[in-house]
This record gives structure tokens, sequence and C-alpha cells, in this order.
């Protein structure tokens, strides 16, 4: 089957999460619905049918960029599933309508799962982070707000240092911000009183999907005594781990890890660049959703009550 062309702003959109220029899971999401909004403004399709197709073809070539973030998928369903009407303005129309209603849950979201977090965190703590995280930097920005003053350490995570983006953010807030490489993480966990981390995925048994080095942490946190905070929206809930699927692990370039110039020192070694790993729900202690806080052990419940038990197909699969 030979897909209809997308967009130059869908192929955009599509190389930038590939390559990470856009990254991180809720901006992964806004980007993509975001794209798809842009494929449906634009497109010349002369029938129903062919915009129809076009807009499939747009959001198959926007899930395949990243397999481990479920907020990507899930965004495209949203978008997808508002698709409705008999004529190319009908649908275009509504296309247009769902990016902006959806784009807009996803700032309440991020906001109100904020305040929910906040509430976590007492006057004078430090945080530990890992990555960069909007969902997690969101509770941070409204304990600030509320009066609280809040200091850092963060991981720089290695291989990309995702944790600079955490620290400029953190720092353009005037929090006092620590920058420690990820294996100085133990030492520092007796100085933080919470670990806060996102996640890119939260399966049905509670386990938390984020950048790789979270589980670690988490366990080290666990030994210290650090309580370990998720803030994770809903949209990061993996529906189809309900009916036992796994998350896929995307494994990345190695020369992330280890660039050519670099390789020939090092020698024929095999290097393998996983960009996320597991975290059990035994060393998590709230996964807070906008929808409030949650054991990771209940989390399956509100998996049932959002989704059902129902797995109905992909809406873009159809050609
Ligand atoms: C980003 C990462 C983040 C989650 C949550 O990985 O693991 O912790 O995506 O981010 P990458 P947010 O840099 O490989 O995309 O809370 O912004 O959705």
């Amino acid at each position: 089957m030979n897909d209809p062309d997308v967009t130059p702003s869908v192929a955009t959109a599509a190389d930038d999460i590939a390559e990470m220029e856009i990254r991180g899971a809720a901006t992964i999401a806004d980007a993509a619905a975001a794209a798809i909004g842009e494929q449906a403004q634009a497109s010349e399709a002369d029938s129903p049918e062919e915009f129809r197709a076009e807009i499939r073809a747009a959001a198959r070539r926007l899930h395949e960029t990243r397999p481990t973030a479920v907020s990507l998928p899930n965004a495209l369903r949203y978008v997808l599933r508002g698709m409705k009407g008999d004529t190319v303005e009908e649908l275009r129309e509504s296309i247009v309508s769902t990016v902006v209603e959806f784009r807009r849950e996803l700032d309440q979201a991020q906001d109100n799962l904020g305040q929910i977090g906040a509430n976590r965190l007492r006057d004078g703590d430090t945080i530990m982070t890992h990555c960069h995280s909007t969902d997690a930097l969101s509770c941070v920005h409204r304990a600030l707000d509320d009066g609280k003053e809040i200091s850092a350490i963060v991981k720089e995570t290695r291989p990309r240092k995702q944790g600079h983006i955490t620290a400029r953010q953190l720092r353009d807030w005037d929090v006092p911000v620590t920058l420690i490489v990820d294996n100085a993480a133990r030492r520092y966990l007796d100085d933080a009183d919470h670990v806060l981390v996102g996640a890119d995925s939260i399966a049905a048994d509670g386990s938390v999907i984020n950048k790789v080095g979270t589980s670690g942490l988490a366990v080290n946190a666990r030994e210290r005594g650090v309580p370990i905070m998720v803030a994770a929206q809903t949209l990061k809930l993996h529906p189809g781990t309900m009916t036992g699927h796994t998350v896929e692990i995307e494994m990345r370039d190695p020369r992330e890890i280890l660039p050519d110039d670099e390789r020939s020192k090092v020698g024929n070694v095999r290097v393998e660049n996983p960009a996320f790993d597991v975290t059990p729900p035994r060393y998590v202690d709230a996964i807070v959703t906008e929808r409030g806080q949650f054991p990771p052990e209940s989390i399956v419940t509100l998996m049932r009550e959002m989704f059902g038990e129902q797995q109905n197909g992909e809406p873009w699969d159809e050609p």
C-alpha cells in the first residue's frame, strides 16, 4: 500500500520527534496533534475518502517515530476519533477543532496535576530530578507559586543530558540548582526530600516507564528512605497494558553513546542504547495525575474507568 503524501509540516514534526529535537512525552503529544491539524488545514483532498486517507497516513508517519511514549498514540487516537463529517470541509473542521480541544486539555491537565503534586512538596524541600519532564516541573512551578522555597539536585542524564534543560528551567524560576553526574545520585540522596520524575508510559500494574536510569534512582531512593513521586498526566497511561501488552523500550543509535571519532579508540565493542527503563511499582510512592494521586498498584482502577476493558483497532490502521 502506498501512503498518500504527508504535508511538509507533518514530515518535519515526525523527523524532529525521531531526532529528539521535539522530546518529552507531553511535548511530543502536543506536536503530533498540531501536525495532524496542519495536515487537515493544508489538505487539497477532493473527496472525504481521500481526506481520511491523508489524515491516517499522517498519523501513521508520526506514530512510527518513537515507540515508548504512549502519549503519542493516545494523542493520535484522540484526534482521529474526533474526525467526523460527510464532506471534506466538515472533516477538516472536526479535526481542527479536536486538535484545539486536545491541546487545551493537555495544558489544563498539566496545570491540575501540578497543583496536586505541589501539595506533596513542603516549604524548604529539596527535590532530585532525572531527565526533563514538563509534568514534574509543573509540580515545582505550582509549589513556587504557592510561596514555597524549593531547591533541586538535578541529574545530568546521560547520554543526551536532558538534565541541562531541567537545570536551565529551574534557574529561570530562581530555584537553587546543584547539577550532578548520574553516578553521584546515591551520594546526594541524603540531601533530597523527594525524587520527582515524569513518565513516558504507565503500565496497568503501576510500572513506570521513564528515561533510562529512573529505575536505579528509585531503588537507591527507596533504600535511602526518600519518597519517589511520579508526575504523569493520564495521557501517559498505556491502554494496551490492560490486555497484557508490554511497553516496547526504544533502542536508539549507539553513536549517541559512542560517536564515530571515539569508537576508534575503544575498538570493536557492541554498544546498547536503551532510551527508557521500567521502574516496578514497589519502588514508587505516588503517581500524580490531573485526576488525583494514586499508589501505583491502584492505577489500574483509573485505567478501567478511562478505557474500559475493550480494546478496539487503531483509527489509523485503515488505509
Ligand atoms: C523524556 C522523558 C521524560 C518523560 C516525561 O525522554 O523520559 O521524563 O517523557 O516528560 P526523551 P513530560 O528526552 O527521550 O523524550 O512530563 O514532559 O511529558
